[in-house]
């Protein structure tokens, strides 16, 4: 299914006078706002294809209806979310969650609808059908050479199937790890899980990366072999230039100070991107921005202030992904708000007056810190974001749009009621 230019334009016309309003009342009070739309214009982010469909939790799933079938139909459910936002334009695959039997074929398909492929994601963390060896206890840690020997063929198999894609990094998250102490001898499983991740290294092209993706907890309760972004980042650092610690927001203990860690990584050279999304507890993968948005802008504040100063290009220079799941929410919807989140956090991050809170952290003027960072946290930048959205091609509002014109029963009509989209 397609957006229209017509359907987009009515739409725009509608709202464009309402919207011309509040854009000049930000411009008036924030000085930087081209400079600001233009990177919020490059800026893009990758949707997941296991988000296109309602996961569910141990108790439970409650399918959505006129969810994507295949990959082709998630793609297409990508490139509508882009031509609405503008702000999609990449996919990242999760294997064999997703079958790319013809690559060429879906390369065309996301080329047609202006997507490239994020970072590829590979799974170790479940058995398939008719696969030899078990990862009930890990993978790439695993005891027996013959486990970790079938974990790494797979990884391999995920980078070819990327090459074929155009994508350009690979993203390995383990669930190795143990439920109960004495499980597990922690200095030789870190040591296997580095001799296999050094075999799956060896195997990237050489503009590819590899992320290290952390986890503290589940579905081992004990202890994670990649449990924390001090264990990534000594994979990383031990593999080599190509390898890279990805920061999922839920995979932290709880409190954990996120934006700290982003800093820290960005000096060293080894953040690799991101998974967004929001949580209350620890892994819920809610909506990006939907619990603590302020935390989401600080991160992005510590972005901003550390790439400008390594002089990295915000948008290429990280992968920028969502991590979601939706238990009750339309995933499309729940996709655009994550997208618009994101963007208003980075909009918000990109106003920071640095010079003045450079000069309060340098006179220990705290209180003139905390009021630089809420100023930027309280304007409402929304104005910017629609704008950026409106100058590439997209919808002042996507998700009035996507409700007005009642798309997602145009989805069901194609697709059908009862259809379960693969993934989490
Ligand atoms: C693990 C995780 C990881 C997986 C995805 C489905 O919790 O965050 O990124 O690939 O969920
Ligand atoms: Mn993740
Ligand atoms: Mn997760």
């Amino acid at each position: 299914m397609q957006l229209e230019k017509h359907q987009l334009d009515r739409h725009n016309d509608k709202l464009f006078n309402g919207h011309q309003r509040k854009l000049s009342f930000v411009q008036e009070f924030t000085p930087e706002c081209e400079a600001i739309i233009k990177k919020l214009m490059a800026f893009q982010i990758g949707i997941p294809s296991w988000a296109l469909g309602n996961g569910g939790t141990r108790f439970g799933r409650f399918s959505g209806a006129g969810e994507p079938r295949n990959l082709e139909e998630k793609i297409e459910d990508v490139g509508l979310l882009h031509a609405l936002n503008r702000s999609s334009g990449a996919i990242s695959l999760h294997i064999p969650w997703d079958s790319v039997a013809d690559p060429s074929n879906i390369r065309n398909l996301a080329t047609q609808y202006g997507l490239r492929f994020d970072a590829m994601n590979s799974n170790t963390f479940q058995d398939q059908k008719g696969q030899e060896q078990s990862y009930k206890f890990g993978s790439l840690q695993h005891t027996d050479k013959a486990v970790r020997k079938q974990a790494i063929e797979h990884n391999i198999e995920v980078i070819r199937q990327g090459v074929a894609l155009g994508s350009e990094a690979l993203t390995i998250w383990l669930a190795d790890g143990s439920c109960f102490p004495g499980q597990l001898n922690f200095r030789n499983a870190f040591q296997r899980t580095l001799e296999s991740l050094k075999e799956i290294y060896a195997a990237l092209p050489a503009h590819w990366k590899v992320f290290i993706e952390y986890k503290a907890f589940e579905p081992n309760f004990y202890s994670t072999t990649v449990g924390d972004w001090g264990q990534s980042l000594l994979f990383a650092n031990k593999l080599g230039p190509k390898a890279f610690t990805l920061v999922d927001l839920g995979h932290h203990l709880p409190n954990a100070n996120i934006e700290q860690i982003v800093s820290l990584l960005l000096m060293e050279e080894k953040l690799g991107g991101f998974h967004f999304n929001d949580s209350k507890y620890g892994d819920d993968d809610l909506t990006a921005g939907s619990i603590k948005p302020y935390q989401l802008f600080l991160i992005f504040n510590e972005l901003v202030e550390g790439m400008d100063a390594r002089g990295m290009d915000h948008a290429s220079d990280l992968g920028w992904m969502i991590d979601a799941s939706h238990n009750i929410k339309d995933p499309l919807e729940d996709l655009m708000q994550s997208v618009e989140a994101i963007m208003i956090a980075y909009a918000q991050a990109l106003s920071v007056d640095r010079k003045a809170l450079q000069l309060a952290q340098q006179e220990n003027d705290v209180v003139r810190a905390q009021e630089i960072l809420q100023q930027a946290f309280r304007t409402d930048l929304r104005p910017l974001v629609a704008e950026a959205r409106f100058r590439a091609g997209g919808a002042l509002e996507p998700l009035s749009l996507f409700r007005d014109l009642e798309l997602r029963k145009e989805l069901i009509k194609e697709r059908g009621r009862e259809t379960v989209s693969t993934g989490l």
